[in-house]
């Protein structure tokens, strides 16, 4: 039977005999709600047939406000990614990138995934605070046919931009390549910035496709393999929300509120419009407390970014949201041109007489003060080529333990000539200082590039989801070659 075929009677089964018989088809593990003792979602709440393909939004079917209800499939379409070119891409509802999932802070989601491809996947929810369960990590594949349930709470105060993406054991860059990414958009109910800026979501990433179509996934044993393993794959095709070098409108005086993912395999993006400055008002884990004003925007693998556009061209006027070189690379593997500046939109300004600018509010939000007095531990994290703290990643070991509620320091040293951002799962983290810089302002982050030769400090409190917990470079190429750990947070007996 194909697996629509399955799926449609299993349904007709739910409907007659109950719940269970479909819960069967699940793993324990997968129905986290069994274990907790919470009321599992019935699955017949949320139809497979409510997948609208190329929706860029999931559909949110749950009848009682505060629950969030989507179904997502991953399966293997034809697109058309570049114009004239079909491709045989990995598609999540049928589009790439995937649809948004739109969150508000106290929702109660489901997820209900389907794993149409021919090999393992998972669905990693990036930088959200969640269930072990429903992290999506190498540990907790969902094979081919199968299906899984991600269940969360979202917590308050974790309004931000956010991405998923899949994470099976050493298949992630060749996954997100062929088309498996989405965004994560959560709202809070007090947010302090007014609802009349127009709000856009970049998700930004690249790739290499060759005339006929085909991923350009390389052997290591080619001289561009070779590079890859070593840089990352990098793209030479820079896509925004799927496009390469789209246009969006913007009024002369009026302020834009753009949400920026970073869902490159390896490509770090330096972001800047000439002429213009930004406002950044937030990162990976929400909003800052005050607006910041800087020239460009820095934004490694996996970093998201919150900011403020204001129009300050004039009316029928062209800017273009470039990225700028950044020299993230070994000499020996350096790309030739990594020193050219690229376009990556057109920001086209319409004939409408300007509006005067609203006013930017001085005060966006409180974030908690992570103590380092409250610390009990003083961790060291070493990034070399391919291996952390000198060991490759190992499923059956543990390499970090810490218990429940403990606040602790990390120190990541990056000991090689090239950047690796580091990536925590489970927890936002404070940054404390890099490389004995103290961090200007307080915010909250997943991810951190630190640079080649470099150090970073953070603070981070294990205040809830005790489990076993990815920590990794996000340069997908390094991490499949097992750039990767596992903390542990581990329940008081
Ligand atoms: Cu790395």
């Amino acid at each position: 039977m194909r697996p629509r075929t399955v799926a449609l009677t299993l349904l007709v089964l739910a409907v007659a005999v109950g719940f269970w018989i479909v819960a069967g088809r699940f793993s324990s593990s997968s129905v986290p709600g069994a274990a907790s003792g919470r009321t599992p979602v019935e699955l017949v709440e949320i139809p497979m047939s409510s997948v609208v393909s190329g929706d860029p939004f999931m559909r949110n079917v749950a009848a009682e406000p505060g629950s969030v209800h989507v179904a997502l499939v991953a399966s293997a379409e034809r697109l058309e990614l570049i114009d004239g070119v079909t491709s045989d891409v990995y598609a999540y509802n049928g589009r790439v990138p995937g649809p948004t999932l739109e969150l508000a802070e106290g929702d109660r989601v489901t997820v209900r995934f389907r794993n149409e491809l021919l090999e393992p996947t998972t669905v990693h929810w990036h930088g959200l605070s969640l269930p072990i369960d429903s992290d999506g990590s190498p540990l907790d594949p969902v094979e081919p046919g199968e299906e899984k349930l991600y269940t969360f709470t979202v917590s308050a105060g974790t309004a931000g931009t956010y991405w998923y993406h899949p994470h099976p054991h050493g298949e992630t860059t060749s996954q997100i390549t062929k088309g498996l990414y989405g965004a994560v958009v959560i709202r809070a109910p007090d947010d302090p910035l007014p609802d009349s800026f127009t709000e856009r979501l970049l998700v930004l990433s690249d790739n290499r496709i060759l005339a006929d179509g085909t991923f350009d996934l390389t052997e290591p044993t080619t001289v561009q393999g070779q590079m890859d393993h070593q840089n990352g794959r990098e793209g030479d095709l820079l896509f925004v929300n799927g496009e390469i070098t789209p246009t969006l409108e913007i009024r002369s005086g009026e302020i834009q509120r753009w949400r920026i993912v970073n869902s490159a395999a390896s490509r770090v993006y330096r972001l800047a419009i000439e002429g213009q400055t930004f406002l950044h008002v937030g990162s990976d884990g929400g909003l800052f407390e005050h607006p910041v004003e800087v020239d460009e925007l820095l934004i490694a693998n996996a970093e998201r970014v919150e900011v403020l556009v204001r129009g300050t061209g004039a009316p029928g006027s062209t800017a273009v949201l470039q990225t700028l070189p950044y020299d993230r690379y070994m000499p020996q593997t350096r790309p030739e041109d990594w020193d050219q500046p690229r376009d990556l939109l057109t920001l086209r300004y319409s004939d409408a007489p300007p509006v005067t600018p609203e006013a930017v509010p001085e005060v966006l939000r409180p974030i908690p003060h992570l103590d380092p007095a409250d610390a009990s531990a003083t961790r060291e994290i070493v990034m070399a080529q391919g291996m952390i703290n000198n060991r490759l990643f190992d499923m059956d070991r543990v390499d970090v333990s810490a218990p429940l509620g403990a606040t602790e320091i990390w120190e990541v040293h990056n000991v090689v000539g090239m950047d690796h951002p580091f990536h925590l799962h489970g927890f936002q983290f404070q940054l404390l200082d890099r490389n004995g810089v103290p961090e200007p302002f307080r915010r909250w982050k997943d991810t951190v590039n630190v640079p080649k030769k470099e150090s970073v400090r953070f603070i981070v409190r294990f205040a809830d989801h005790p489990g076993k917990w990815m920590l990794h470079c996000h340069i997908l190429d390094h991490e499949d070659q097992g750039m990767m750990g596992i903390l542990e947070v581990t329940e008081e007996e």
